[in-house]
């Protein structure tokens, strides 16, 4: 029996909820229905109802902020300021609830008022102030520091229109804005006099200051920052912090002489080029729009950013000496890298520092994660763009970068390469800054987000700057926080934990493992296959809801979910999906395992093959699942509009996790480890955390297949193209045909000649030269399936031994090797936990 006492404000399942807390809430709810809403229970709509719930909720959290943050403040603690353009967040009401363990009795309380809390919860629109993994990492580490009492601050922009909406008309993707703050946002705080002045252009002025360097910046066009809190809650609720969004306006909200003319559309044209900058979200991810709003936006936030944790650091020290000790700056990809030159300027230009000692203050407070390898995306800006809308911040850039080639040339004395390759210009293609130099040569730890990552960012991008610069380079792998993807994902698993591994599970992941001791045991199968049989249910119940789908709970239900991407290889998934559709209907009589097979996700607005990809699948979906000869045995589905939210009922459900990246260019992922912690076995190459992924739960409870990064660089050097894989495999050849030949597409025979070009030629990505493997891989899982307490106890390990990959680890290395920051103390085993240990 899980121990009540220990459990505080976080109730057992069926334990009594107190009847004063019940009334106080209900008393609380009404309020703000009434006051902030301004209706009575008789007239409110169910979207009232949330508002009123969420600011009734807001409130106790705010309490515990203002408590935590004063307590921080006196005790002049070292604080993280996480910098990123992104932040997906998802819903915040489920979270905060039960982060605070208030889960039971806001149910009761609205159950007393005749409002179920499950239709509250979709009232919520997801922040989508992300494209993918890196902006939810930042929400899952968000939730993490919080958790473990480190002060931080995000800092991010609070675009009006988060990530599109994504429409599937006739199988293509539409892309749609995304209001998600049309009905209103009662999870932020506006803050009207927190503003800043943020400066582009215009022109710079020399002071000759006895060798100091300082500069005075002429700008040409000022917009103002202001700023918009939402608290973020730990786990327990015992911390709090806040994100903090910044807003874009203009200084001059109207041109007076215009105005005064008559000219009122005129007049505020200032200030919609002004609020441009925070409108939309660009939704590329990996191969970066180059365009001179983005740079905007990039400047835009750092500046801001800076500007307040530099005032907050004066005001409490005095002086900026002292900076690195008092504030970690963590750079979220290259797109905060402007940091770099920024604080310098702060430094220089405005605080008369000299420039050593204003670089070694810089460098040590400053740290940056890489994301991405991929050569498409590392960020890089035309010089020319940056003199016109930075010309400061490029001078700054040139002097970093001439006593950085200094340094270069001393170590490598006539290298003209080695100076070349770690220049923070790029003299090639047009004269550009490289923000990955840039964050390289500015910041104390550079870190990839996973082993293999961490290893191919030495061997490769930043080969030599890590030869120059030798131990900066560091790992931390990725992870995800248990709260959101275990416990508000799947309550039912979570219920099934408590019971087996104890209560103390909630606050330590390494309680996992007692699960191990059960993992044959067919009573716990039989619980556990219920558990994940119910979330079935509820997924196939949304399938046939969204798409007039009916698909069997009982099927194996095979996942792929994350942005759709050549390298990510949804086409290797479909094809093999083609490939076993081909030999069904061959055979239909034989003892086929019925499979569900599942995508979501978006694809850039200007990523033409991979929209091609998405209508790739629908039209495959269309076709097999109108066919009588393989009914019951396959079904294919895209489901539109992936986000947070829907993540949170695919995962749980999921029996199969596709992790099948070309190797050597998935950074991390971390969707690899929300389906692995809900049990489900991963079928993927050896790529990113999936290698650690594969330490931790045993070779024998996942399914590795394909070449390895090395394999591939060799085969890219090589130039060999797919023609010989082809040959080989008579499966994978009729495939593509089929796909060529329009059998998919017949009302546009051609549409997909393009896929099947890419497949049989060039094949960068490897699917065609995988194929073959993947396949053998996939009927290996058939095989594994068929015998159901095997697949359950793999099923099961996983969950035990995923641990590692809780985030409040990551953020625990983040703060004791990088930002040298205190973190809560891990938990100890409690009595509690023994006791489950004992009677589990
Ligand atoms: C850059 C400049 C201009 C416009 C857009 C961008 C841009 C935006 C987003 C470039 C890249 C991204 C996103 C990258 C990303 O999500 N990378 C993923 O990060 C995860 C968290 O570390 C990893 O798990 C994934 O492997 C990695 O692909």
């Amino acid at each position: 029996m899980p121990d009540q006492a220990f459990t505080g404000t976080h109730p057992s399942p069926g334990q009594p909820v107190d009847e004063l807390a019940l009334a106080e809430i209900k008393g609380a709810i009404l309020g703000k229905l009434r006051l902030a809403i301004g209706k009575d229970a008789g007239m409110a709509t169910r979207h009232d109802w949330y508002m009123a719930t969420a600011l009734a909720l807001r409130d106790r959290i705010v309490h515990r902020w203002l408590s935590v943050e004063k307590q921080s403040y006196d005790a002049g603690r070292k604080r993280v300021y996480y910098l990123s353009l992104e932040f997906l967040i998802g819903r915040l009401f489920t979270d905060a609830l039960n982060n605070m363990g208030l889960m039971p009795v806001f149910e009761a309380a609205l159950g007393d008022l005749g409002v179920g809390l499950s239709d509250l919860r979709k009232c919520e629109p997801d922040a989508a102030l992300g494209n993918g993994g890196l902006g939810r990492l930042a929400a899952c580490f968000m939730e993490s520091m919080a958790t473990l009492s480190i002060p931080a601050i995000g800092y991010g922009i609070r675009y009006h229109f988060g990530l599109f909406r994504q429409i599937i008309s006739h199988g293509w993707q539409q892309e749609y804005p995304d209001e998600w703050l049309r009905l209103g946002n009662p999870w932020e705080l506006q803050r009207p006099e927190v503003v800043y002045l943020v400066h582009f252009g215009g022109s710079v002025e020399h002071v000759d200051d006895k060798g100091r360097d300082r500069a005075i910046w002429h700008p040409g066009e000022t917009v103002q920052a202001m700023a918009y809190d939402t608290p973020i809650v730990g786990w327990r609720g015992q911390y709090v912090n806040a994100l903090r969004l910044w807003s874009a306006q203009s200084p001059d909200p109207l041109n007076l002489d215009v105005f005064n003319s008559g000219d009122y559309l005129g007049a505020s044209a200032e200030q919609a080029r002004a609020e441009a900058i925070c409108k939309f979200l660009y939704p590329n991810d990996e191969s970066p729009a180059g365009r001179e709003l983005r740079l905007r936006q990039e400047y835009f936030f750092v500046s801001a950013s800076l500007q307040d944790l530099v005032k907050r650091h004066l005001s409490s020290d005095g002086q900026l000496r002292s900076l690195a000790m008092k504030a970690a700056v963590q750079l979220n990809d290259t797109h905060p890298s402007l940091a770099v030159a920024e604080l310098m300027r702060i430094l220089v230009d405005l605080h008369n520092f000299r420039w050593e000692e204003a670089w070694k203050i810089t460098v040590a407070t400053l740290s940056y994660t890489n994301h991405t390898l991929l050569p498409e995306a590392l960020e890089t800006w035309p010089v020319e763009l940056f003199e016109r809308l930075l010309p400061r911040h490029l001078e700054i850039i040139y002097r970093i970068n001439s006593i950085h080639l200094a340094l270069a040339e001393a170590r490598y004395p006539g290298d003209i390469d080695f100076r070349a390759s770690v220049s923070l210009i790029d003299e090639r293609s047009g004269r550009r800054v490289r923000m990955g130099q840039l964050a390289f040569v500015g910041c104390h730890r550079i870190n990839g987000v996973s082993a293999m990552h961490s290893e191919l960012m030495q061997d490769t991008v930043f080969h030599d700057l890590h030869h120059l610069y030798p131990g900066r380079i560091t790992n931390k792998t990725n992870g995800i926080t248990f709260r959101r993807w275990l416990m508000v994902a799947n309550p039912k698993l979570t219920e099934l934990l408590r019971e087996i591994c104890g209560e103390a599970v909630l606050d330590d992941p390494s309680r996992l493992e007692l699960l191990e001791a059960r993992a044959s045991d067919h009573a716990f199968q039989q619980q556990f296959r219920k558990v994940k049989h119910h979330n079935k249910t509820m997924l196939a119940r949304l399938i046939s809801e969204r798409l007039d789908v009916l698909v069997d709970p009982a099927a194996l239900f095979d996942v792929q979910i994350k942005r759709i991407h050549e390298y990510k290889r949804q086409l290797l998934n479909i094809l093999e999906a083609i490939a076993l559709y081909q030999a069904i209907r061959d055979e239909p009589q034989k003892d086929w395992v019925p499979r569900v097979k599942i995508f979501a996700g978006k694809a850039a607005a200007s990523y033409r093959f991979a929209k091609l990809i998405i209508k790739l699948i629908n039209d495959v979906a269309a076709i097999v699942n109108n066919d009588p000869v393989v009914a019951g045995r396959l079904k294919i589905v895209f489901l539109p509009d992936y986000n947070v939210s829907l993540a949170e009922v695919i995962i749980p459900a999921a029996d199969l996790s596709e992790q099948i990246s070309t190797a050597g260019m998935e950074a991390s992922g971390t969707g690899n480890m929300k389906l692995a912690l809900n049990g489900a076995i991963t079928i993927g190459t050896l790529d990113g955390a999936n290698i650690e992924i594969r330490d931790h739960v045993g070779a024998d409870n996942i399914a590795i297949f394909g070449m390895e990064a090395m394999d591939v660089t060799v085969r890219r050097k090589q130039g060999l193209d797919a023609t010989d894989a082809i040959r080989r495999s008579p499966r994978l050849s009729r495939a593509i045909n089929a796909i060529g030949a329009g059998a998919f597409s017949p009302d546009d025979p051609d549409r997909f000649a393009s896929i099947a070009h890419a497949l049989r030629n060039l094949d960068y990505y490897m699917v065609s030269a995988d194929f073959d493997s993947y396949h053998a891989a996939q009927r290996g899982i058939d095989a594994r399936w068929q015998v159901q307490p095997a697949w359950t106890r793999a099923s099961i390990l996983n969950v035990a031994r995923m641990a590692f990959f809780s985030s409040d680890r990551t953020i625990r290395e983040y703060a004791e090797e990088i930002w040298n920051v205190p973190v809560r103390p891990a938990p100890t085993p409690t009595l509690s936990a023994q006791r489950g240990l004992a009677g589990g």
